[in-house]
């Protein structure tokens, strides 16, 4: 068995990149796990900036790895889906961490999968950079197992959190075909404003694809990368004109996983999600991401309905 650490050190991580994804991070994400298991689905009576109601839960994830980071001394800033601005950790630190401490947390109390997300950047601002300029990037499965997936750029890997609470390898170097079996349409609210997409899940299911939609997106394209084929869509639509995913601490990170096992990530114009410049930390995109050729394909079929999908605003 080749422990998280181990494989670090093998691949040539940095030693405090290596600390911070094979230690900090991990060290977080067990405690998030154990927070899930024993906290209620209560409200946390506030909403964060996208005026999501917070669950007590969002509020103790977000502190679990705040805490972790300013331990850590590897930290200069935190960038969370759950604060209205960047915090500094320490100054002099090499690394700033964005992070969605609990995604699709609304699915705890019916006990499907969550997870939480990790993009890492050199110290400072992430305005201003793209997702490629990212050093590494992963997330945590909270599910029937604990799984922890992780890039620094080569390859995409996955461990599994073991009762001796040690993460090991459990798939090295993931990879995604570049066509799908499977689909998992976000979103579907915007089939009844735009055609188009109605059309392209039509072909789909004709196509004889099979549905993997969990409402979740950290457990839907973990499916995409461990079974290795299929898509995940989050178009726009009139009420979310920007599409809903957080291009900083979910999009970006999801799409440097998905590229380094060979997938693809675009936006609704066909943009590649990594070029898209961080110009606010909540900015928000559509995506679409998953195989090459269905990406491109799902793209193609719906660029041309853009007037369509915003035909509707007032
Ligand atoms: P959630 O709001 O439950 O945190 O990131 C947001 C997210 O979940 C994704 O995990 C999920 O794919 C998507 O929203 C689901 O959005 P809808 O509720 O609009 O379907």
């Amino acid at each position: 068995m080749t422990t998280l650490q181990e494989f670090l050190k093998k691949s040539g991580c940095e030693a405090d990149l290596a600390k911070l994804i094979g230690e900090v991070i991990p060290s977080a994400v067990r405690e998030i796990a154990e927070a899930i298991k024993s906290q209620k689905g209560e409200l946390a009576g506030s909403q964060n900036i996208y005026g999501e109601k917070q669950l007590k839960l969002d509020v103790q994830s977000n502190q679990i790895a705040m805490e972790a980071f300013k331990e850590s001394g590897l930290v200069n800033l935190m960038a969370s889906e759950e604060l209205d601005e960047e915090v500094e950790a320490k100054k002099s630190a090499p690394f700033t961490v964005v992070f969605d401490p609990l995604d699709g947390s609304s699915l705890v109390d019916v006990n499907l999968a969550v997870g939480s997300i990790f993009g890492i950047y050199k110290a400072g601002s992430p305005i201003g950079k793209t997702g490629d300029d990212q050093l590494a990037a992963c997330f945590a499965v909270y599910g029937p197992r604990t799984t922890f997936v992780i890039t620094c750029k080569k390859g995409t890997h996955e461990f599994r959190l073991e009762s001796d609470d040690q993460f090991n390898l459990t798939n090295e170097n993931l990879h995604v075909g570049e066509d799908s079996k499977h689909f998992a349409p976000g979103n579907l609210r915007a089939a009844a404003e735009c055609e188009d997409y109605l059309k392209l899940t039509n072909e789909w299911i004709k196509a004889g694809l099979t549905l993997r939609y969990s409402g979740g997106m950290v457990p839907d394209l973990n499916h995409i990368l461990l079974k290795g084929d299929g898509i995940f869509t989050y178009p726009a639509y009139s009420k979310t004109p920007e599409g809903k995913l957080r291009l900083l601490f979910e999009c970006a990170p999801m799409a440097l996983l998905m590229e380094n096992a060979g997938g693809s990530a675009l936006d609704g114009e066909g943009a590649r999600i990594l070029d898209k410049r961080i110009t606010e930390l909540h900015k928000r995109t559509p995506i679409f991401i998953g195989s090459k050729n269905t990406v491109k394909r799902a793209v193609e079929a719906l660029r041309k309905s853009k007037i369509m999908v915003f035909s509707a605003l007032p």
